[in-house]
């Protein structure tokens, strides 16, 4: 089944549900904020005060931040993790294979609003496709005559039982850049949280998030950058639209700082995450 529906204030939401599992995805930001496989508990989390309007990012679920991640590098009054995750994607492929999956594409193109603020030709389109797993493709197409480089997360909020009872196993002795502090660190064993953590790992391997309940498997491809986010108790209570980070991880499948990439014209790049 796929249907969507509109909000008062005109947001649109596409819902799937097949044999397998069910989600939700806001047009704006081609924004997927719930995968739930049938008889389990969500897969992402999503945050009760989350927004729903148009020009505010959903606070949850896999926001697309592209085509910069984190900061813009040069001009900061400009809209961190880009600006895909507040556009208007467009629906331009659907489909049913089986009962087990569901497949969507939504796309996004240049426009004067982006080309004010990211002098580029591109097309970019997200590839979800709903089943026994869950597979999100971010293509990158370069239409330009000229290169650019992209930088961008997968910016995968996960439910967790508990924050104090995560594992985060697969990282071991990679760097990463505390952004906290400033300092490059190397990871020791796995990866516990009981305070702020904001970190870039310089990897990207096959990760098991345990969290004493289940464990959720994240497999990342054409990246080579990790985010692993909480904001904790304090930054948590400063956002407006955040309740409770207890029950949140980000995991976020990236080409984020030196990952970054350089897209030829013509040229396309994936960065793809699939969740088990
Ligand atoms: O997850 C990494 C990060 O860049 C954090 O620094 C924090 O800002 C988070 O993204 C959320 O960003 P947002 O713009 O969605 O509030």
């Amino acid at each position: 089944m796929i249907r969507s529906h509109k909000n008062k204030d005109g947001f649109t939401v596409i819902e799937v549900e097949n044999r397998q599992a069910t989600a939700k995805l806001a047009l704006q930001g081609a924004h997927l904020f719930h995968y739930q496989k049938q008889g389990e508990q969500p897969l992402l989390w999503c945050s009760k005060l989350r927004y729903f309007r148009h020009g505010k990012a959903i606070r949850g679920g896999m926001p697309i931040c592209w085509p910069w991640f984190g900061k813009h590098p040069d001009d900061p009054a400009l809209p961190q993790h880009g600006f895909a995750r507040t556009s208007l994607f467009e629906l331009v492929a659907m489909s049913e294979p089986d009962e087990d999956t569901t497949e969507l594409v939504l796309q996004l193109k240049d426009s004067p609003e982006s080309l004010a603020l990211w002098p580029y030709l591109f097309r970019l389109r997200l590839v979800v496709v709903i089943g026994r797993t869950l597979s999100v493709a971010l293509i990158t197409l370069n239409q330009d005559q000229q290169p650019f480089t992209v930088s961008s997360a997968l910016h995968t909020y996960f439910t967790v039982d508990h924050i104090d009872n995560v594992k985060v196993e697969g990282l071991a002795g990679a760097t990463y850049l505390d952004t906290l502090t400033g300092k490059t660190v190397q990871q020791v064993g796995n990866i516990a949280i009981n305070a702020e953590v904001d970190r870039v790992y310089h990897a990207a391997p096959l990760i098991n998030l345990h969290d004493g309940v289940r464990t959720i498997q994240v497999r990342p491809e054409g990246s080579g950058s990790t985010v692993v986010w909480n904001p904790w108790q304090e930054k948590a209570e400063s956002m407006a639209d955040m309740d409770d980070y207890t029950t949140m991880l980000c995991i976020e499948t990236a080409n984020a700082m030196q990952d970054a990439r350089l897209v030829a014209p013509g040229a396309e790049h994936t960065l793809r995450v699939e969740l088990f």
